[in-house]
């Protein structure tokens, strides 16, 4: 995962990113707490998640103390 800049694009280092995968299937909501960490790379995270089944999931991304952002995720 790659965070940047939106006025330059350059890489931007967030400090601490959380991710967590969630599917909601009806009647049995599905989580999965992601393992992040730094790479070498400012503004570059390894993201390891453990997604149970197949289809959409969410992506709910915690950065920088204060900012979050979601986007979606097909698992085939
Ligand atoms: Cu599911």
């Amino acid at each position: 995962m790659e965070f940047r800049s939106a006025r330059d694009n350059q890489p931007v280092d967030v400090g601490k990113v959380e991710v967590r995968a969630e599917m909601a299937m009806p009647g049995m909501p599905m989580v999965n707490d992601a393992q992040v960490e730094a790479t070498d790379t400012p503004g570059r995270y390894a993201v390891r998640y453990n997604l149970s089944m197949s289809g959409t999931w969410t992506l709910n991304i915690k950065f920088d103390t204060d900012k979050s952002s979601r986007i979606s995720l097909r698992v085939s």
